[in-house]
């Protein structure tokens, strides 16, 4: 690339906001090609902030996932301390991504949420509006969920001249499904062409600013919540460490870290059928991630609550 074409650079950096349970790691994920957060039916899965960065061509694109957005009196002490990196996502970015889950809408709870976050930029951010999930409705209400939204928006604000959609979407909001990878590429494109001028912030082949081992804690922390259902709370401590790395394979150590005794049963499970399960799928998850064979090794360690 020579000095003219680097004079032409992209980089944008762009919230991903939304309700809890909402889709937005998902979304993240679909972006980047290769999964880095973790993901579950269960609402507040993401309690850190995780910037997913995705080079094309001459543009970047700075992906911040975040914790889903609470109305105040829905916030436990955990969900306050996650909700101030959501905080922080929205003042950096020049672009919002606000996602609604266009299973279940709710406009009034978004509303709140949305003004919000315009609030709280000093200057005026770029808004773009996307109905997620896409994939769980039939087309004709899918269509009329995008009207109601658009409806929505222009009677709220009248002036929505800082809320964006692509070209040929005419009036209508984006809708989108990060599970099947519709309409991703399209929503990529809308934000390359909103993303402001400016010299790249990562290496081209750099896709997040999280070390391998702290994704490789959010992975393993997704399958012991996809197995334990609510039964293991949120505090669970992972701890990774790399044991060695080899060429074609990584081995990786775990400390699942419990604060109470009972929590022990449950991870291991009968003839520690649970705890198989759980390294087999979390292998599944970094071999993906690390592009090599895994080894993962897993203990179950009582620790003091802090
Ligand atoms: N059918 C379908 N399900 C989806 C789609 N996107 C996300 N989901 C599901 O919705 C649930 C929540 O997805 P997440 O990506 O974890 O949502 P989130 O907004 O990051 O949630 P929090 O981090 O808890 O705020 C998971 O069970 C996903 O599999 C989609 O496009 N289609
Ligand atoms: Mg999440």
């Amino acid at each position: 690339m020579n000095e003219t074409q680097k004079d032409h650079r992209k980089c944008g950096t762009i919230g991903i906001l939304g309700r809890p349970n909402a889709g937005k790691s998902t979304l993240l994920n679909a972006f980047i090609g290769r999964k880095i957060v973790g993901i579950s039916r269960k609402p507040e899965t993401t309690s850190h902030r995780i910037l997913g960065v995705l080079t094309e061509g001459n543009t970047q694109l700075l992906l911040l996932d975040t914790p889903g957005l609470l109305p105040e009196q829905q916030k436990s002490l955990r969900s306050r301390r996650s909700q101030g990196h959501a905080g922080t996502a929205t003042m950096d970015a020049d672009i919002i991504l606000y996602l609604i889950d266009a299973r279940n809408l709710d406009l009034t709870k978004d509303i709140k949420t949305l003004q919000k976050v315009i609030d709280k930029k000093k200057q005026q951010v770029k808004v773009v509006i996307v109905l997620s999930k896409a994939d769980t409705l039939k087309n004709h209400i899918l269509m009329t969920r995008a009207q109601q939204t658009h409806e929505w928006l222009r009677d709220h604000w009248p002036d929505h001249h800082h809320f964006y959609q692509p070209p040929h979407q005419k009036s209508l909001p984006i809708f989108l499904s990060a599970k099947q990878k519709q309409s991703v590429q399209q929503l990529k494109e809308l934000l390359i062409t909103l993303a402001p001028t400016h010299p790249f912030l990562f290496s081209p082949d750099t896709i997040t600013d999280k070390s391998d081992t702290f994704i490789a804690a959010e992975l393993i922390t997704e399958q012991i919540f996809r197995h334990t259902g609510a039964e293991i709370p949120y505090q669970t401590h992972i701890e990774v460490s790399e044991r060695n790395r080899k060429p074609g394979i990584i081995t990786l150590d775990c400390t699942i870290g419990i604060t109470k005794k009972s929590h022990k049963g449950i991870i291991l499970g009968q003839h520690g059928d649970m705890i198989k399960s759980i390294r087999e799928k979390s292998e599944e998850g970094l071999q993906n991630y690390f592009k090599c064979r895994v080894k993962l090794h897993l203990w179950v360690k009582l620790i003091k609550q802090g």
